[in-house]
């Protein structure tokens, strides 16, 4: 739920940085509201402005705002907060109005947008408004383009959102730190007509990554590729909600990667085309099919498909260590290896000590105790059992029936009889084989018809 900040409204607050606020905003800030939820929040109505289809943000939830003579105002604070990743673990990120990422903004292509930032990190900061089309000095890069914006102070952005499409924002101040610490979001600008590239359900979420040691709470900024929880906006599996879809539905699903490496996003059972990239809308005779697409560092995609078939499909990256959480790489490779006698031996002086990885790395209903506020390595359960699944996974829920913009978790797919995989009686049997020229019949084959082969041999290249 959204709780309103009393402090804006003070007139206390209003000085805040009040004169580093630009000629227009001086007067009064708009509200700052603060989300305290990392649920899905539902999709927020235009209430005022033109009309248009809003996104729904994957754990997240969208800036209210309001209008003040023709200009949106929104109103971003910069400041720590807390984040659970998952049941079982929250992080003390940085991010923008209680959440890491910070809120969702939607305006309209031709809108006038203003946003106040006020910074309340121990640190200067900027917002830098990826993609968009603007006057320079509203990029947001600190330093180049504007003076950094000191701890308690707030300043103004304005510009015109000229082209409609998928954007992000983040500091350009400290970025190493600042983005390593969960300061990131969303921007979707919609088309001025509701009716050009609409779908029924149009996600949003952002790829970030943390490295919080075991038994931490704050993330290691310095980390420069080895990151321990690989998140879909701040949340890994099975922190992650499931996208909700009706069948026959036009889904849009919209990512962008503000991790430091790249993540292929596989989708199960659909193939989608890639409609819309950081430049834009794809033209229809560009696109082509795909069930994985490659998100690189600092892109944004926009991906679409017809959810035709219902069931629970895995939506996931396909790097098999970002859908894992914290656990240690620096292991040897154990499969084949009989250590049983030595884990004996080495028990007598470790009494804890366990035979791991000799089969394989399966570990879904290992019971190891943990430090507190650390996720297992390999979780989730599902109808059927242990998922083995962490970081960046969740699932696609298409149902028949749903109603128009119902995102309630409908439960788990109830397989129709007769297609779902099931287990052979006398699995280890001897499989049945065509007897061989040689002759050798086996006895638990009836002896094939024979079998009539026409052999179409190589000709010459006499031609050639
Ligand atoms: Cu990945």
């Amino acid at each position: 739920m959204i709780s309103r900040r009393k402090f804006l409204r003070g007139a206390g607050v209003a000085a805040l940085g009040a004169s580093l606020v630009s000629r227009a905003g001086a007067a009064s800030l708009p509200e700052a509201p603060t989300q305290t939820m990392s649920a899905t929040q539902p999709p927020l109505a235009p209430p005022s402005g033109r009309p248009y289809n809003p996104v729904v943000t994957l754990n997240g939830w969208t800036l209210p705002w309001r209008m003040k003579d023709g200009w949106k105002e929104f109103h971003l604070v910069a400041e720590p907060v807390v984040r659970e990743l998952a049941p079982g673990m929250k992080a003390h990120l940085w991010g923008y109005n209680g959440q890491s990422p910070g809120p969702t903004i939607e305006v309209v292509e031709g809108d006038k947008v203003r946003i106040f930032v006020t910074n309340k990190l121990p640190e200067h900061t900027t917002i830098h408004w990826h993609g968009q089309r603007l006057p320079n000095g509203m990029d947001g890069v600190g330093g180049l383009n504007q003076p950094q914006i000191s701890p308690g102070k707030t300043f103004a952005y304005e510009f015109t959102a000229k082209r409609p499409g998928t954007f992000m924002y983040h500091p350009h101040a400290d970025e190493m730190t600042q983005m390593a610490m969960g300061m990131m979001g969303f921007w979707v600008t919609h088309p001025r007509d509701p009716g050009v590239q609409r779908v029924d359900r149009d996600f949003v979420f952002l790829l970030n990554a943390y490295d919080v040691d075991p038994g931490s709470f704050t993330p290691k900024v310095n980390t420069m590729l080895d990151f321990n929880l690989w998140t879909f906006n701040s949340r890994v599996f099975p922190g992650i909600d499931p996208m909700v879809a009706r069948k026959g539905d036009r889904v849009r699903i919209r990512i962008g990667n503000l991790t430091m490496t790249n993540h292929p996003i596989h989708l199960h059972g659909h193939e989608f085309e890639v409609t819309g990239t950081d430049g834009g809308w794809v033209p229809k005779s560009a696109r082509w099919p795909e069930v994985t697409t490659d998100v690189a560092v600092g892109q944004m995609r926009a991906i679409e498909f017809v959810a035709s078939d219902p069931g629970d499909w895995a939506f996931h990256c396909h790097k098999a260590h970002h859908t894992m959480n914290a656990m240690g790489h620096n292991v040897p490779t154990l499969i084949g290896i009989d250590h049983r006698d030595i884990a004996e031996k080495i028990r007598k002086l470790v009494p804890d000590y366990m035979v791991m990885g000799d089969t394989g790395g399966a570990m879904g209903g290992m019971e190891m105790p943990l430090p507190e506020n650390t996720l297992p390595m390999m979780t989730g359960k599902g109808p059927y059992g242990d998922v083995e699944m962490g970081g960046m996974f969740t699932v696609v829920k298409i149902r028949d029936g749903l109603a128009r913009g119902d995102y309630g978790d409908p439960g788990w797919y109830a397989q129709p009889p007769g297609t779902q995989a099931y287990e052979v009686a006398d699995g280890l049997a001897e499989p049945a084989r065509s007897a061989s020229p040689g002759g050798g019949s086996m006895p638990s084959v009836s002896k094939p018809k024979s079998i009539e082969l026409n052999i179409r041999k190589p000709s010459g290249h006499t031609g050639h």
